[in-house]
């Protein structure tokens, strides 16, 4: 080939590769490295854990710079300094799960404020209506999550179908007012069982504050008080673990029922052993993926939807074997 047919073909080969990673020909600028951050709930929780292999995959595939960043606990107290230690590292996007709808409210403004984009995963702040241009926890961009009314209202349908016709007592164990997925989750889970199964009486919510070992006392207490008690809903991982717990303990695998929220690897064992009758497995590494696509979207000048619902997966004795059931489970 000729010197200057070689040139041409070289230049003409380079501007496809610019092109290919979305930089204009002729442009020799490197692309912008986004950096995003993740702060989760808690950060030893399979959920989170899980969410963020899903959030790094989007990362790796788009060429972003992903931290994850939280604390020991779900907790307001600890979640606000872990956030303000990331405000002040200038991050582009911060997705976060706000342990609380109200308290998580000012210290996510000030993120806003310094021109951070805002999206929450998982749970939201104030009502999680967003972008609205009314109230004043609008400001996030977007909200990434299951349908958790939704998921509470499959949670009471299979707690019905596990008791069997007579109906009976049942109790929602669940960690704590004010977070919002599992405030929906109840909530969705009291209207299906009122519309819907009028011989199940829902007993008073215990709250657990995401302690496994104080579900497990509790739901001793409550069958304590209760002996012809029926079933519980361990409303997120932490409540449903102790609540299955608490049934093993006082010896009544199989007699009172377990509908479990969120699917750690110790569910298959509880299934397969008739300790958990179903586990409602949310889709976490769904809800990382699509935050961080969701987050360079919008650094990148697309407009984003300002919510977006994952879905769920049922599991239970008949399909837990199942690699396309299995493949929900979280990583640990
Ligand atoms: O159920 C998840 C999450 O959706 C909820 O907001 C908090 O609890 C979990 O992380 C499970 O422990």
């Amino acid at each position: 080939m000729e010197r200057r047919t070689i040139l041409k073909a070289t230049a003409a080969m380079a501007a496809v590769a610019t092109i290919g990673l979305g930089v204009a020909p002729g442009n020799t600028q490197e692309p912008k490295k986004y950096r995003i951050a993740l702060i989760p709930g808690l950060t030893t929780d399979a959920f989170y854990i899980t969410m963020r292999k899903g959030a790094q995959a989007a990362a790796d595939a788009l060429g972003v710079e992903l931290a994850f960043q939280g604390g020991p606990e779900f907790n307001p107290v600890v979640q606000v300094p872990v956030l303000d230690a990331m405000i002040a590292r200038k991050p582009d996007a911060i997705l976060i799960a706000p342990t609380d709808k109200t308290q998580l409210v000012e210290p996510l403004r000030k993120a806003f404020d310094a021109g951070i984009a805002v999206i929450t995963v998982d749970t939201f702040i104030g009502e999680g209506k967003y972008q609205t241009g009314q109230g004043g926890a609008d400001f996030p961009l977007s909200y990434i999550a299951s349908d958790n009314v939704l998921g509470g209202r499959m949670a009471a349908r299979a707690l019905a179908k596990a008791i069997g016709e007579g109906g009976g007592k049942v109790y929602v164990s669940n960690v704590k007012p004010g977070i919002s997925t599992t405030d929906q989750r109840e909530e969705g889970f009291k209207a299906e069982m009122a519309e819907n199964f009028p011989g199940i009486s829902v007993l008073e919510t215990q709250f657990n504050e995401n302690d496994a070992n104080k579900a497990a006392s509790q739901l001793q207490a409550v069958f304590a008080r209760n002996p012809d008690l029926k079933g519980v809903f361990g409303a997120n991982l932490f409540s449903a673990l102790g609540a299955g717990n608490g049934v093993q303990q006082s010896g009544q695998t199989g007699t009172v029922k377990v509908i479990a929220f969120d699917a750690p690897t110790s569910i298959v064992d509880n299934i397969q052993s008739g300790l958990v009758d179903a586990a409602i497995a949310q889709h976490p590494a769904e809800i990382g993926y699509y935050g961080v696509v969701s987050a360079f979207a919008h650094l990148t000048g697309q407009s984003i939807p300002v919510s977006i619902g994952t879905g769920f997966t049922v599991i239970d004795k008949d399909n837990v074997s199942d690699p396309e059931v299995a493949k929900y489970i979280y990583s640990d």
